[in-house]
């Protein structure tokens, strides 16, 4: 209820919506409780023209969008082993990211941009299980 209120104060006053554009940390991790190489958090529910930054807290891991789980018309992204990545989601709708070294160790992660559903053939791509197991657990957040 607030964030349309608030976009279109934004509208009136400043020159866009992006005055409230809020920014998030996720952590890449080796373990995390009894969970070993996750993304922390593992899933986010975001607006766009908010900003993701995906934290090396531990080495070796990395952060991508996976071809086939992103919005149509959203740009793919990959961060470099190790090292920081920011992104900014400008485009409504589910975004599935891996760990490249760990993808199939299950490190992924789902980001939904806006008030959407998932799609139903988010998770029809070439998934291995563990991945498929986490993404299941994530979209349950919904
Ligand atoms: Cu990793």
């Amino acid at each position: 209820m607030l964030r349309p209120l608030m976009t279109a104060l934004a509208l009136i006053t400043l020159t866009g919506g992006a005055a409230f554009a809020e920014d998030f940390e996720v952590k890449m991790l080796n373990k995390d409780g009894d969970d070993r190489m996750v993304f922390a958090p593992d899933f986010l529910k975001i607006a766009a023209g908010d900003t993701v930054h995906f934290i090396p807290t531990d080495k070796g891991h990395n952060a991508e969008s996976i071809k086939g789980m992103a919005p149509e018309g959203s740009a793919p992204f990959k961060g470099k082993i190790g090292k920081q990545v920011d992104v900014t989601f400008d485009t409504d709708g589910f975004y599935g990211v891996e760990c490249k070294p760990h993808f199939a160790m299950g490190m992924v992660m789902t980001i939904a941009v806006g008030d959407v559903a998932a799609p139903d053939d988010f998770l029809a791509g070439r998934i291995p299980p563990k991945a498929k197991a986490r993404f299941e657990t994530q979209l349950g957040n919904l």
